[in-house]
């Protein structure tokens, strides 16, 4: 008697969980790069927003969702983002954070390590189930690309404009990629050691395949993304290491990412919009 009281229970909590589908969804979307939005304007379009946080007032989200932006020096691409990623992921009735990790100027940027250090601050903060890493200038064109996790780990961004929508290649790990709490624990999260362009989205991959994981992604015609143009930044050079460090994935996953991920944290902000981690990496000599 005991337990079908305790069924019951269970049960009658779940029953608020949000659909598996958003009957908010619009599909494809209109983009806007309008260069005059401010960060006021999309603040007073996104009341509900508190802290950079957000959960649904009428339902339970299927997952507590982390987004990661690495970031220095792209304020217009940022205020693009939160701009369109802000009432997207409402509409997908998400409870979710975004993180934008600031990397100061000392040294050559290191996206992977920015996004390791993001993981680790997210989680002091909240229990996060999904973490979704995603590059500052990438707007995704149609909200049924769902920005939630899978039971493998997830390349959302597969078209491009920049690419006339075509596939890279077949091993493609950039750009836009959602992985559980657990499955980033378990390839121990991105490697250090590239500093400057390219490389460890591959290197990411490398590890989940490592681990024997499959990567799995949303239909091609919904996951698409708009890049917002910009030439190479400064401080962001191509890495001429990445072709010889790539060949190390296999012996290095284990002592390279998550677990030896030092950093000096300068501050956390609780910004409206968005909450801001400002780190200091060093370029071991
Ligand atoms: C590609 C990948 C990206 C990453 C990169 C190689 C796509 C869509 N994206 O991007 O995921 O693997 O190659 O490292 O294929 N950033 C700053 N400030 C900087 C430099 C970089 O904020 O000074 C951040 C920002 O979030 C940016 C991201 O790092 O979107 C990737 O850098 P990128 O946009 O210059 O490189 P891209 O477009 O070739
Ligand atoms: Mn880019």
């Amino acid at each position: 008697k005991c337990q079908i009281v305790k069924e019951t229970v269970t049960k009658v909590s779940d029953v608020n969980i949000c659909p598996a589908l958003s009957p908010l969804l619009k599909g494809v979307l209109q983009l806007s790069f309008d260069p005059n939005v401010t960060l006021d304007q999309v603040k007073a379009k996104n009341p509900l927003v508190k802290n950079g946080l957000y959960q649904p007032k009428s339902c339970r989200s299927q997952q507590r969702v982390a987004i990661m932006i690495p970031f220095r020096n792209r304020e217009k691409h940022l205020l693009y983002l939160l701009n369109h990623l802000h009432p997207f992921l409402q509409r997908q009735q998400l409870e979710y954070g975004i993180y934008v990790i600031h990397q100061t100027k000392e040294a050559k940027f290191n996206r992977a390590k920015l996004l390791n250090v993001g993981y680790l601050e997210a989680l002091k903060q909240k229990d996060w189930d999904c973490f979704i890493f995603h590059d500052v200038d990438l707007l995704p064109e149609n909200d049924f690309n769902l920005y939630l996790c899978d039971t493998e780990p997830k390349q959302m961004a597969i078209g491009m404009n920049t690419t006339q929508y075509k596939i890279l290649w077949k091993y493609y790990f950039g750009g836009v990629t959602a992985l559980t709490r657990d499955q980033f624990a378990k390839v121990n999260g991105y490697s250090n050691r590239y500093w400057g362009w390219g490389g460890e989205d591959d290197d990411l991959r490398h590890r989940v395949t490592l681990h024997n994981m499959k990567v799995v992604q949303p239909f091609e015609h919904i996951a698409k993304y708009t890049m917002t143009f910009h030439k190479p930044d400064q401080g962001n050079e191509i890495n001429a290491n990445r072709f010889k460090l790539l060949t190390e994935t296999a012996n290095n996953w284990k002592n390279d990412g998550l677990k030896s991920c030092t950093y000096k944290l300068i501050s956390i902000e609780q910004n409206p919009l968005y909450i801001n981690i400002t780190v200091e990496l060093r370029e071991p000599a």
